[in-house]
């Protein structure tokens, strides 16, 4: 599909989502919103595509939400037509990994947006921030709560309430990035960790990611007794006995989601 602010490609099972506004430093219109959320939607349909990789571009991954779209907005046109509820939602419902390959800004609904992801991998050049509060607003995609899940109250209100920006390594040291590659690296590296993860048995992938996910969700025991019952489901799969053949035999296994 053609898309106007976004451009997708699809290589040996990852498909790669890039933010393509560069006039507004990627800044999240509906359009691109929208066709985020499509593309996303059909990357997860496609049986070819076994892992996703959402990044911007060398200056910003996403500076936001467009403000100049968003400050003609009216509280009834908002509440009424939920402003963004279904796009809010497309990267969550995805069930491949998505991992967000940050260079540049990552502000607002652009921090948002990479929390989202399952995983961040962060460019030196990446600076992470909440400044709604700059326009008299507070974030709107999730920012109040996954980043004080990802980094703790004291900073999460600390980023939301004095709208400062986090450069890369404070986001490391904080855990909101899983690592920090150098800026001309990112891309290799992004790709590299989805490559490796499209070669491991799918079953297993999106059962962590459903296991992960739930930690978020529910209690220690019902996670951890969710965890146990998709670890037992897992001897019923062929790749669990092709894996452990191939480790007691010394090669590289071969699933094949089965
Ligand atoms: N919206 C619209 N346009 C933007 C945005 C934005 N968020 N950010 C940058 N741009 C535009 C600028 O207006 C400018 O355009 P022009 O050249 O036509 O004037 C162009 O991008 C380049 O930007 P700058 O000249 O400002 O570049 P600098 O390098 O000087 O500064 C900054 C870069 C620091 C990133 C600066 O642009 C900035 O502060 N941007 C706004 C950051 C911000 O406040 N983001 C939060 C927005 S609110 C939000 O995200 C709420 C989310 C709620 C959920 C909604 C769902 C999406």
């Amino acid at each position: 599909m053609a898309y106007k602010t976004i451009v997708v490609e699809i290589d040996d099972h990852v498909a790669l989502i890039r933010l393509n506004r560069p006039d507004a430093l990627n800044a999240l219109n509906n359009t691109l919103l929208t066709e985020l959320a499509d593309a996303v939607g059909e990357a997860d349909r496609n049986e070819k595509v076994r892992c996703i990789v959402l990044t911007g571009s060398e200056k910003a991954f996403a500076a936001g939400a467009d403000v100049k779209e968003m400050s003609e907005r009216t509280f009834v046109e908002a509440f009424t037509r939920d402003l963004f509820g279904r796009e809010a939602t497309a990267i969550e419902k995805c069930r491949k990994p998505v991992i967000a390959a940050v260079a540049g800004y990552a502000l607002g609904g652009g921090c948002e947006l990479a929390m989202m992801c399952d995983f961040i991998i962060a460019a030196d050049t990446a600076k992470f921030g909440q400044p709604e509060i700059n326009l008299g607003i507070v974030a709107g995609l999730g920012g109040t709560q996954r980043l004080t899940r990802a980094v703790g109250k004291s900073k999460a209100m600390d980023m939301h309430l004095t709208g400062r920006f986090m450069d890369a390594a404070e986001a490391e040291r904080s855990g909101l990035v899983s690592r920090v590659v150098p800026a001309k690296k990112l891309m290799e590296e992004a790709l590299s960790a989805a490559q490796k993860i499209a070669e491991k048995s799918q079953i297993a992938t999106l059962a962590v990611k459903e296991a992960v996910d739930r930690s978020f969700e529910t209690t220690l025991a019902e996670g951890i007794l969710h965890e146990r019952r998709l670890f037992h489901a897992l001897f019923a799969s062929e790749d669990q006995t092709e894996g452990m053949a191939a480790f007691l035999e010394k090669r590289e296994a071969q699933f094949r989601d089965r």
